[in-house]
């Protein structure tokens, strides 16, 4: 089949046996028609479920306008017990609603951003075709709501992410989800479905350790995650809040993996997928033990349940399983087939480990940094600084974005106390500001960079777009920093 079409069913040509005399089950993949063509009558509200449920199947449905209403929402969750997190959501879920669609629906987006959320968000799906999946048309600050369209071209099963600089916190604080495109006349039934999605959590302390933990940017760059989940935290589907089905049924997975660094390595223990879609796409493997799901990428899978007992979903990197939460449980009630499996089953064999053993790497010796830079060279190293650190959030002008950042191009605020700047840069600045009359009440995070640094970029902001000039050195931040 070729991309963004799709085999015309021969029922909806009337003239087609005319044609085709001999017979009318044959069609020509010649007679392919632009999806994009496909025409929409009716409109209706898009039914979203919170995982691990999904919304009903299209069906026979005919195409229709779609209209989908998310809301995100910023909140507190628990990672694990006794542990909390800052969750960023869509829908209040993560993963975010699940959206279900069919090939040629026109999905008329609207995403809202609750008024007491801190932070200007946006969507990318990747089941849309168009300029940042839609990430440049519903970027949102608090209290808002953006609308934008598009049509659904090519069947599948897509992620949904924040990209909102820094994009790699938004996804990692959980604002991912999935979307699915149904082909013409919906996926084969099947007797159960569910919505898995993994991700990776970086906090600032290791796994396990209590209290609210703060999100370790530092940690995520070097992609050591302490907690690898399904469904946004560790136990969300197991014991109680196992997914469950019969003896004899058919379960289908809808899994995806927001990321926001590491491949999964899908496995079910105790089972054989019958069929997997690799990558989410049309083609279909059969007999598959294990299968990969790229960060930003989901798959479909199915099998029949054979034999009663508990089945271990895992990420088969196998530490993150035992170690970091990814583990999940799959409960299958009914009779025995003792031709199929028997044996004496013990519990518990297969369950979490928890704590994972890390020693943290040493602060290492830091070499004496010598520094005797001019004036313009300092501006030169800062403006290398800026475009790599500050620029996503404050534009690469300093004109920052309406609503979310605050300007540093002649901002009043900057230019009035420098101490105060580079305590901003140093420690992060969250709370109510106000910048040439504008007021924000947004977060900046904290900037890992070195006293030199900072001093660099802050000289070369200082000194660019009509700000008053000064020149901050390495002695000025390491001042600020020992007067907290
Ligand atoms: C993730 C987005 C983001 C990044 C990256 C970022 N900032 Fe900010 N910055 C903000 C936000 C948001 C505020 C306002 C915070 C508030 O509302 O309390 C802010 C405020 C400021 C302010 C004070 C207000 C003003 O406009 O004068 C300064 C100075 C500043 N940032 C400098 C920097 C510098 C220098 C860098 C790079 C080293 C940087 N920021 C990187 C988001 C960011
Ligand atoms: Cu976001």
């Amino acid at each position: 089949m070729k991309s963004k079409k799709m085999k015309l069913l021969a029922a909806q040509l009337i003239w087609l046996p005319l044609f085709f005399s001999c017979n009318s089950n044959k069609v020509d993949s010649s007679l392919e028609l632009d999806t994009a063509l496909i025409p929409v009558t009716k409109t209706m509200e898009a039914e979203l479920t919170a995982p691990p449920f999904v919304p009903a199947p299209v069906g026979n449905r005919a195409a229709m306008t779609l209209k989908v209403n998310m809301e995100i929402i910023e909140k507190e969750g628990t990672m694990t017990d006794g542990v909390t997190y800052n969750y960023w959501t869509f829908g209040g879920t993560v993963p975010g609603s699940f959206i279900r669609t069919r090939v040629g629906d026109e999905v008329e987006f609207t995403l809202s951003n609750h008024p007491d959320n801190k932070l200007p968000h946006n969507i990318d799906l990747h089941a849309v075709t168009g300029p940042g999946g839609g990430a440049t048309s519903s970027f949102v600050a608090p209290g808002h709501h953006k609308m934008f369209k598009f049509k659904t071209l090519q069947p599948g099963i897509y992620v949904y992410h924040c990209a909102t600089a820094p994009v790699g916190m938004h996804i990692a604080n959980g604002m991912y989800g999935l979307i699915l495109v149904e082909p013409e006349g919906g996926l084969p039934k099947v007797d159960k479905e569910y919505y898995i999605m993994q991700g990776d959590f970086y906090t600032e302390g290791k796994y396990g350790e209590p209290g609210l933990q703060a999100f370790d940017m530092t940690k995520a760059v070097e992609e050591r995650a302490d907690y690898v989940v399904f469904n946004g935290h560790v136990g969300a589907l197991t014991g109680d809040n196992a997914i469950t089905a019969k003896v004899g049924e058919t379960v289908r997975l809808y899994v995806g993996n927001g990321g926001p660094n590491l491949t999964s390595s899908f496995h079910v223990i105790g089972e054989i997928f019958d069929k997997v879609k690799i990558e989410g796409g049309s083609e279909e493997n059969h007999d598959v033990q294990t299968t990969l799901i790229p960060a930003g990428g989901a798959t479909i899978v199915e099998f029949k349940v054979e034999v009663p007992g508990t089945f271990i979903l895992v990420d088969h990197a196998i530490f993150r399983a035992f170690n970091k939460g990814a583990l999940a449980m799959l409960k299958v009630e009914g009779k025995d087939n003792l031709i199929v499996y028997s044996g004496m089953v013990q519990e518990g064999i297969y369950h979490p480990e928890g704590g994972t053993i890390q020693s943290m790497p040493g602060e290492g010796a830091q070499a004496a940094v010598v520094d005797n830079k001019t004036k313009a060279e300092r501006i030169e190293s800062g403006q290398q600084i800026y475009m790599n650190t500050c620029f996503a959030c404050h534009q690469a002008s300093g004109e920052g974005v309406p609503n979310a950042f605050p300007p540093l191009a002649k901002s009043d605020y900057l230019n009035a106390d420098i101490k105060r700047a580079i305590g901003i840069v140093v420690h992060g600045k969250t709370g109510k500001i106000t910048v040439n009359g504008k007021a924000y009440n947004s977060v900046m995070t904290r900037q890992t960079l070195t006293d030199v640094e900072v001093a660099d970029v802050l000289t070369y902001v200082y000194n660019s777009w009509d700000n008053n000039g000064t020149e901050v050195t390495p002695a000025m931040v390491t001042e600020v920093k020992s007067a907290h």
